[in-house]
């Protein structure tokens, strides 16, 4: 079994209620356990600061699918939920994102599957829900809490449950 962590992000439709359900769908379509789900984070949009902010989380799951099959999944699972990967600017509005953050210890740098994901620790967004569920986790050398040390963390919000 892999122990993965994944980020969910997006700023377009009913994002939390679009999580609840992604989460179900990624456990069901990767025979995964859930092992830790973050709490819902409003955060200011990152790259394009030109929209609506969005809504972020992380997960931690074991599955026994390798990376490339989760991935995947998880592109099923992304365009289930209206993504539209044609018609959409790169870091622009998007109905539900899903990025691998973590494979067990795996590296990988392709252009279609980076691990740990390159952008990680420039992303608040992500840092900040990931060191809830996991702050001393060391990926690529350093854990999130140290990461997120160097980061501004203005404008995060953190929602209270849904129910
Ligand atoms: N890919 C490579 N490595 C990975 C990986 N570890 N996990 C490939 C997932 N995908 C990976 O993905 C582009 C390609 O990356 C995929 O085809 C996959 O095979 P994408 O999701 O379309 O990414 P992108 O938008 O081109 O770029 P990037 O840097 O992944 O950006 P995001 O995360 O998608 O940016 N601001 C806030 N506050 N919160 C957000 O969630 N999100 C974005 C979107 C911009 N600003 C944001 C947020
Ligand atoms: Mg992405």
């Amino acid at each position: 079994m892999a122990d993965v962590f994944i980020a969910l992000g997006g700023n377009v439709g009913d994002v939390r209620a679009n999580f609840e359900k992604a989460i179900a769908n990624i456990c069901g379509m990767t025979q995964a356990t859930l092992v830790a789900r973050s709490s819902d984070y409003a955060t200011p949009p990152w790259g394009d600061e030109e929209q609506v902010r969005f809504i972020n989380a992380c997960i931690e799951i074991e599955t026994s699918l390798d990376p490339h099959a989760l991935l995947f999944a998880l592109h099923k699972i992304e365009k289930k939920f209206g993504r539209d990967r044609a018609n959409e600017k790169r870091w622009g509005p998007r109905t539900l994102d899903l990025d691998i953050i973590a494979y067990n210890d795996v590296k990988l740098d392709k252009p279609e599957l980076t691990l740990p994901h390159p952008r990680l620790f420039e992303r608040p967004f992500v840092l900040v829900p990931l060191s809830e569920i996991a702050p001393d986790r060391v990926i690529a050398g350093q854990t999130p809490r140290q990461a997120l040390a160097r980061l501004p963390t203005a404008g995060i919000e953190k929602l209270a449950p849904l129910h």
